[in-house]
């Protein structure tokens, strides 16, 4: 996704340390005053590049789809980060201007005059510079945060599979798709999530298997996780929810069938309950039952999931 391909923020010390070895060499190459209007000119130029290229290397949050825009929100605050880089956009522009500036006083001074001059506009430029020390921090450090989000595409139709710990999701996911090469990390939680394929009619879907968010109570989730959960909401075409009947998976029934409730009244994409284990028990009202471990009833649940997508491939016009 396009925010694996941010480059790394640089710092305020390295964007100076930078800026004013380049000035000094390109100063080196000239004597006089000639090498204090290059030495200006060079500093300014790499300061208000390389920190215009800190803002115009994220895209627009307004484009992002909003299941990404969502996570980003949740990982690091959209109206920070713009903050953050507005302020960095302002030193960019500063460092010009303070350019421009210096280098109407350059006319009729000598090259002493002109180095006196040079000193003191590096000094603004390190003064600016520094002024938006915590902004390149914090953006550099979200910068790291979102490189980790799972690669899920918002565009394919999606099927998402929740229920509580050790009612059989990963099995299911992990029996139905390649899933076992497609894991992901959520910068927030402890756990993995796994993205798999699935293929019907030359159409793919995406299965997402979510632990961590969507296997308790919503009361349980942090804020982070909540807005997570938002995300999913934009991206789910389809919820099965998996239930234990048996209870092996160490959770009483009832408190299984409360979050299908939650999830069902949350998602506007249909819900589907789902009896896993059936090989142990079928105590419960529900729409399918499956035995991932007994391969029994595996494809009708993922038909049933596919029909409840009902993704209609946009045709052109003229073939409607
Ligand atoms: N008896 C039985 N065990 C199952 C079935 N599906 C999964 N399991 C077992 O339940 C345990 C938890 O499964 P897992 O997929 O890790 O659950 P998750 O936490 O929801 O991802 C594992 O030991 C699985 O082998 C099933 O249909 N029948
Ligand atoms: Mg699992």
């Amino acid at each position: 996704m396009i925010l694996e391909d941010l480059p790394t923020t640089p710092t305020s010390a390295e964007l100076i340390d930078q800026a004013f070895s380049r000035a000094a060499r390109s100063g080196r190459a000239k004597s006089g005053f000639e090498a204090q209007q290059s030495m200006l000119q060079t500093a300014a130029n790499v300061l208000s590049d390389n920190l215009e290229n800190v803002v115009t290397s994220w895209p627009d949050f307004d484009e992002l789809d909003p299941f990404y825009r969502e996570l980003v929100d949740a990982v690091v605050g959209v109206d920070e980060l713009r903050q953050h880089l507005s302020e960095i956009g302002w030193a960019s522009r500063k460092t010009s201007e303070i350019r421009d500036e210096y280098q109407a006083r350059f006319r009729g001074v000598d090259a002493e005059g002109a180095k006196k001059l040079r000193k003191q506009a590096f000094a603004r430029f390190a003064d600016v510079v520094e002024e938006v020390e915590a902004d390149l921090e914090a953006v550099g450090a979200a910068r790291n945060d979102l490189r980790s989000l799972p690669d899920i595409r918002p565009d394919e139709p999606t099927i998402v599979v929740a229920g509580y710990p050790n009612v059989g999701k990963s099995s299911f996911v992990n029996e139905v798709t390649n899933a076992r090469n497609e894991t992901a990390s959520y910068p927030f939680t402890t756990t993995e999530i796994r993205v798999g394929h699935i293929e019907r009619d030359h159409i793919r879907y995406q299965l997402v298997d979510t632990p961590g968010l969507l296997d308790r109570p919503p009361e349980d989730r942090n804020e982070i996780e909540s807005q997570a959960v938002s995300a999913l909401e934009h991206l789910a075409d389809a919820v099965l929810v998996l239930v234990d009947a048996s209870g092996e998976c160490g959770y009483p029934l009832d408190v299984q069938l409360e979050l299908r409730d939650a999830l069902a009244a949350r998602f506007d994409a249909p819900v589907l309950t789902v009896c896993n284990k059936a090989d142990r028990s079928r105590d419960v009202e529900a729409d399918h039952y499956m035995s991932v471990t007994e391969d029994e009833n595996v494809d009708g649940v993922l038909d049933a999931a596919v029909d409840a997508v009902g993704y209609e491939p946009e045709l052109p016009l003229d073939d409607r």
